[in-house]
């Protein structure tokens, strides 16, 4: 059975711009006024970071890793297709993707076509969409994966390692990447990317986690990293996130944290406090911490990584995840937060049809707080008068789910 749900959209967003006394740029934007890692960051890539940080005070988008690629029985499908969409009728806000193995082969780690995923990631922008990208790299020293954690790889392919050249190449491969993520027809132009690199270090299961290096070679590893692509690759359509999992309090989060030059956005990644048998009250005070530390910095906070595998638990989506979301305003703050993803039954993060815990995405979806792509203001554009685009949001629609 078909239900026909009437979404009434969230109204516009708070009209937050600069002082009154702020010059604008030549053509009466605000551009020069935003502050991103990259001076030179493309408009787009520095409309897209006003605009999250704009939206974060009052909405929070949702995203889905490797949305588009494929889900819970079906991969590469001929049309444009999404678990997330099958469920709710409409695509997530962000797509998460991984560049694990770019360089060694034609598929990531999660065998995802490099070349399709570039034509998905023009997919998302063209829809309105974020595009985010974490980097499951292999180790440098083993030709291990990212978890094989031997051998001190951070240090060997810092400057003077014995691995720092391999390593530049592999940037070189990225780089590569990232500037051919390129569309428009008579104005092409790089899509901006939300850049993701070295996550989850404060948990030791990966090479560049603690303990396998010390906080100032990681720092170090972040910084030239940044500097290799901004500076000597001359990529300008990334903002970088730095995302730790689990934290005890601000010094933990900060320890290995480079500096307020080389990160746009605060991450976390949080599977642990979402367990049903964990204590959900963790997950709101890192969101806060979180958010606190971002705003202290004039930047955006986002739940980078979450989710409960399979979701067993059928309310887990508002019983768990937004109500410990919402349990302070601040923590609500963050900009979005994006589930893992949907590789089969016993290894899925998001619902697709059928499962349990559809009737609860359902009201998450509904939720003024959440928002999906069909929702989504024009993310890439300012207007004349602030740091936004002025039309927020496409208008009322019918919004067709299958159960
Ligand atoms: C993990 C699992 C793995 C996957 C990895 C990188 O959480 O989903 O199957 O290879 O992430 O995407």
């Amino acid at each position: 059975m078909r239900v026909l749900l009437l979404l009434l959209l969230p109204l516009s967003l708070a009209g937050a711009t600069w002082p009154d006394d702020t010059p604008p740029d030549t053509d009466g934007r605000f551009y020069s006024q935003i502050k991103t890692v990259d001076p030179q960051a493309t408009k787009k890539a520095k409309a897209l970071y006003a605009n999250l940080r704009e939206m974060s005070s009052r909405y929070i988008l949702f995203g889905h890793q490797d949305d588009l690629a494929y889900g819970v029985g079906w991969k590469e499908w001929p049309e444009t297709r999404s678990d997330v969409k099958d469920v709710c009728g409409s695509f997530p806000a962000v797509f998460g993707w991984d560049l694990g193995k770019l360089g060694k082969g034609d598929k990531n780690l999660d065998t995802v076509r490099f070349t399709s995923m570039k034509n998905w990631m023009l997919e998302a922008y063209k829809m309105g969409g974020v595009n985010t990208v974490s980097w499951h790299l292999d180790n440098f020293v083993t030709d291990g994966s990212s978890w094989d954690v031997g051998d001190n790889v951070v240090a060997a392919i810092l400057p003077g390692g014995a691995h720092h050249e391999a390593y530049k190449a592999r940037l070189d491969v990225l780089a590569a990447f990232f500037k051919s993520l390129r569309t428009g027809f008579l104005f092409k132009h790089d899509i901006p990317i939300v850049f993701r690199p070295f996550h989850e270090h404060t948990g030791q299961w990966f090479w560049w986690g603690q303990p396998h290096c010390t906080p100032e070679q990681y720092k170090e590893l972040w910084r030239f990293t940044v500097r290799y692509l901004r500076d000597e690759k001359e990529v300008h359509n990334l903002l970088y996130c730095y995302s730790t999992d689990v934290f005890k309090d601000k010094a933990h989060y900060l320890e290995c944290y480079p500096g307020d030059d080389y990160v746009d956005i605060l991450g976390l990644d949080d599977y642990r406090d979402v367990k049903p048998e964990n204590d959900p009250t963790e997950l709101t005070r890192q969101l806060r911490l979180l958010v606190e530390m971002a705003e202290e910095r004039g930047k955006v906070a986002a739940l980078t990584e979450t989710g409960l595998e399979s979701t067993p638990e059928e309310n887990w989506w508002t019983g768990r995840l937004l109500r410990y979301i919402k349990a302070d305003p601040v923590a609500t703050r963050i900009a979005w937060v994006l589930v893992w993803r949907n590789a089969r039954t016993g290894h899925h993060y998001a619902p697709y049809p059928g499962h349990g815990s559809v009737p609860d995405f359902l009201e998450f979806c509904r939720d003024p707080l959440i928002l999906m792509e069909w929702q989504l203001p024009k993310l890439y554009k300012l207007d004349r008068k602030g740091m936004r685009q002025a039309e927020p949001f496409s208008s009322p629609k019918v919004l067709t789910v299958k159960p």
